[in-house]
């Protein structure tokens, strides 16, 4: 397992579940539905000198992956945080082995690692970016684009995304949105944009002839086009397509990285840390594809400030060399519930220096979206 530098354990004092409603600038749509409005669960760790966030990534239903918003507040409420209060002191490092005896939820998991890492780095004076090895002070920024209403509607939210700077545009794909609307944006945009898809699992083992009619238009990788555990499947679509093949679902732990990568199912790797169960987790996967010539790119799942400041440190980590989905706050919302939102600086973003994850949380705004809140204690 990765190490990372010691730091000292914490004593939670509580725990708090809040869920904040916060409504899209505009609908997002993928292959499986389109979401207007957040409902995000955020878990907030409180010691005697430090509070520590973290954010969930789990959605409104679970339609990317099992987990959604409201499991992820029950088994965090009844199952994750009380055993934290047999642990004692502990830090960020401690909580994957401690939450080990209950099953997946990683998304849930990965939101509390978070919170306690955030709470340790602030009462140590450390940045998540420092901490989990950080070389650069800033990474290249991509953006996702949803499905849209009609090809001239795709063609002007890209033109405008490209105005903004983006240097990397994702396209939506689904069965019947596929190689008309990448035919069109090289068409109008060139062949010199960086361009890439994600299917969010919407196509079967039989579509490998379709995929690779993409392949004409020079994509930097086709990402996740089956089932999440279809790793045989991906494989085979590898095989019938030229342009490189991407995991994202399906890369749930190291374990299934290692597992794809031998199975030759991908030979890219998207990373979320809310994914594989937090940043520490995906570091090791970082780590892991560095070791075996694998690139790697952080994704992106709709996050406030919070979540977006810490994928942008893990961002910067050598060895995502592709431009990940870490896009400016204004890319998803018209205000965000921190004094720093994520900026774009000619199609860069900065990574935040100060401790933990290096953002202020603007209390008043929070208060004004929050649907709800418990707080926990031992
Ligand atoms: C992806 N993200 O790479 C995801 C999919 C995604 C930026 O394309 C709520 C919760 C809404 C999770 C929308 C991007 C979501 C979500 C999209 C995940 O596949
Ligand atoms: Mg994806």
């Amino acid at each position: 397992m990765t190490t990372l530098p010691e730091l000292d354990p914490i004593d939670i004092r509580s725990v708090e579940l809040r869920r904040i409603a916060l409504p899209l600038v505009s609908p997002f749509r993928t292959s499986f539905g389109t979401e207007t409005t957040r409902d995000i669960l955020l878990v907030r760790v409180v010691t005697d000198t430090a509070e520590g966030w973290g954010e969930c990534v789990a959605g409104n239903e679970p339609l990317y992956s099992s987990e959604y918003v409201e499991g992820a507040q029950h088994v965090l409420q009844h199952h994750l945080v009380p055993r934290l209060w047999t642990a004692g002191r502990i830090g960020g490092a401690d909580v994957a082995d401690i939450l080990e005896p209950v099953r997946d939820h990683r998304m849930a998991k990965g939101a509390l690692e978070a919170a306690v890492l955030d709470a340790q780095l602030r009462a140590s004076d450390i940045s998540l970016a420092a901490h989990l090895g950080s070389t650069r002070q800033s990474v290249p920024s991509g953006v996702s684009v949803g499905i849209a209403e009609s090809i001239d509607a795709l063609v002007a939210t890209v033109g405008g995304y490209l105005d903004a700077g983006y240097v990397r545009i994702k396209l939506k794909i689904e069965p019947g949105w596929d190689i008309e609307p990448v035919r069109v944006i090289r068409t109008t945009f060139g062949s010199d944009v960086p361009l890439q898809v994600d299917a969010n699992a919407a196509f079967t083992r039989d579509d490998g002839p379709l995929l690779a009619r993409l392949d004409e238009f020079g994509l930097l990788l086709i990402e996740q086009p089956l089932p999440e555990d279809d790793v045989t499947g991906h494989a085979l679509i590898a095989k019938q397509v030229e342009t490189p093949i991407c995991l994202d679902e399906s890369i749930v732990s190291s374990v299934a990285a290692i597992d794809a990568i031998e199975r030759k199912a991908c030979s890219i790797i998207n990373i979320k840390a809310g994914r594989v169960g937090g940043y520490i987790e995906a570091r090791h996967i970082h780590d892991l594809c560095a070791e075996r010539g694998v690139p790697v790119w952080c994704g992106g799942m709709l996050e406030t400030g919070i979540g977006r400041a810490m994928n942008v440190a893990l961002a910067s980590l050598a060895n995502f060399t592709l431009p990940g989905d870490v896009s400016a706050s204004d890319r998803f919302w018209a205000r965000d519930i921190v004094t720093e939102p994520i900026r774009l600086e000619d199609g860069w973003v900065s990574i935040p220096s100060g401790p933990g994850s290096g953002v202020t949380i603007d209390s008043e705004f929070l208060d004004s979206v929050t649907t709800s809140r418990i707080e926990l204690r031992p």
